[in-house]
């Protein structure tokens, strides 16, 4: 018998290694060490997941793609960008994960946001394995004839590799329905086939499901209302700080405001905005998604109850509820501390791994109840696989369907969380919880499917 200490032994030796063959990928490291420190006392318990060679395959990736993406600007000159895919885990279902386009995607980011997928969509109880890919070009500024030079010379490699049955693109950072158009015609033109499964987040005209752009930023929202509901409490009249002002944010602050809360601030990469009567969304939707221009405006035309503060972060702002919803790392320690230091009861990841580890210690040392990206933000890959199921079908279902299974998945997720974290000696930590219980389920169909 293993015990739980020689096990953790084990997973850090392991750690080492990893780090070891995979240099310079410092949020990747992240990622794994994350889920490989709450892992000991599972494997302790599972004899069979102490199999050499289990977790070593759970971290490689099944396959990974690095491809040129070469296009012309609106001035004829040639630029060129590099192209991923990280086909992670396929054990329960086809790879299944967003693009991202951002200065900042390398290969590793996209491997860190690969290894999360593989959890998180295996806590969705849904059918889809895990992978992320995305490009280092940068959306900002460019025209919409650019955008679409780029996403379809981008697929023009992707197409060989995805496929309904295969790997099955989404959204993500800089990658929205705009984005997913373009992709989906190049494809639909290079194969010549409908083939609507093979990308989500389409038009609801032509494949995409309904709810499909709120269910990320809702199912977040859901999960922290569960959270709450937990310890007896609930949304009504709290207030939330809300980052970044893309798709996540803007849909939590709608579902926030829907439930009775007061979401005071978004954000971008230049600075946040706080607005003491509660962000107006038909104007932050206005400046964002339809003018694409940054949040310093909305602090301009809103009037007195808002400002803009350059540079800063919505941390400092007093608040129930944190829901960082932007990008990676983007709550350190001493956010973190001065969310706790206000009387922070709740913090909910709507982004991927925004949380820095030394800040999620941080909220759970002080009783803050803290839910993972992986299971909080799981709303969005759960309603692609629903859109998956509509198009397989060739019907699609009315928008309150959809919600309705929405809410049930992230209730069941949040149970799931809640129960395995008790189970395993750690109650009320949903790291834990999550991570356990994405692990048994991925693990034992691995188990299942032999040494591949
Ligand atoms: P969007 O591109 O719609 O919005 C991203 C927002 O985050 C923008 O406001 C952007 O500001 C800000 N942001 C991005 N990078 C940075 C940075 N390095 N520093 C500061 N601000 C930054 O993306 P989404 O809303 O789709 O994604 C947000 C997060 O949610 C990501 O972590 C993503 O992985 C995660 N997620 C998304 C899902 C989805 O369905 N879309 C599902 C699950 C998780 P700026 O314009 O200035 O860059
Ligand atoms: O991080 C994520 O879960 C996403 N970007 C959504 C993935 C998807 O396939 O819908």
């Amino acid at each position: 018998m293993t015990t739980r200490s020689e096990t953790k032994t084990t997973l850090a030796h392991l750690l080492t290694e990893i780090e070891r063959r995979n240099p310079a990928q410092p949020e990747f490291h992240q990622a794994v060490h994350e889920v490989l420190e709450t892992l000991a006392p599972v494997v302790a318990a599972r004899p069979e997941y102490a199999e050499p060679g289990l977790i070593e395959r759970l971290c490689e990736p099944e396959r990974q793609v690095i491809f040129r993406v070469p296009w012309q600007d609106d001035q004829g000159r040639v630029q060129v960008n590099r192209g991923f895919r990280v086909e992670f885990n396929s054990a329960l279902g086809p790879y299944k994960g967003g693009l991202r386009f951002h200065p900042s995607v390398n290969l590793g980011v996209v491997k860190f946001l690969g290894f999360e997928q593989i959890f998180k969509n295996a806590l969705t109880g849904l059918g889809i394995g895990g992978g992320k890919g995305g490009s280092d070009f940068d959306p900002h500024g460019r025209s919409d004839a650019e955008v679409m030079r780029f996403c379809q010379s981008f697929m023009t490699e992707l197409y060989r590799h995805i496929g309904e049955h295969t790997d099955v693109p989404a959204g993500d950072i800089g990658v929205g329905g705009r984005e997913i158009g373009y992709l989906f015609g190049q494809y639909r033109r290079i194969t010549n086939r409908w083939e609507a499964g093979v990308l989500t987040g389409k038009g609801p005209g032509w494949g995409g499901s309904l709810i499909r752009p709120e269910a990320t930023g809702y199912g977040n929202v859901l999960f922290a209302a569960a959270m709450l509901r937990e310890r007896g409490e609930d949304l009504e009249g709290r207030t939330a700080v809300v980052s970044g002002s893309g798709n996540v944010a803007v849909h939590t602050i709608e579902k926030l405001t829907a439930l009775g809360a007061n979401a005071v601030t978004c954000s971008d990469s230049s600075g946040y905005v706080v607005d003491e009567k509660g962000i107006d969304l038909d104007l932050l939707r206005q400046i964002k998604e339809v003018e694409r221009g940054r949040v310093d405006a909305y602090a301009e035309r809103r009037g007195a109850s808002a400002r803009f503060v350059p540079g800063g972060r919505v941390w400092e702002v007093p608040a129930d509820l944190a829901l960082p919803s932007a990008t990676q790392n983007e709550l350190n320690e001493q956010d973190a501390a001065a969310l706790v230091r206000n009387g922070v009861k709740a913090v909910s990841e709507g982004a991927n791994m925004p949380t820095t580890p030394a800040a999620v210690h941080l909220f759970q040392q002080a009783g803050v109840a803290f839910g993972p990206g992986k299971a909080a933000n799981a709303g969005g890959v759960a309603v692609s696989a629903l859109e998956m199921a509509q198009n397989h079908a060739r019907t699609s279902w009315p928008a309150a369907r959809v919600e309705e299974e929405l809410t049930r998945i992230m209730n069941d997720i949040h149970t799931t969380c809640h129960e395995t974290a008790e189970r395993y000696g750690a109650p009320g930590d949903y790291v834990t919880g999550a991570n356990i219980a994405g692990f048994e389920r991925v693990a034992d169909a691995m188990l299942a499917q032999g040494v591949i």
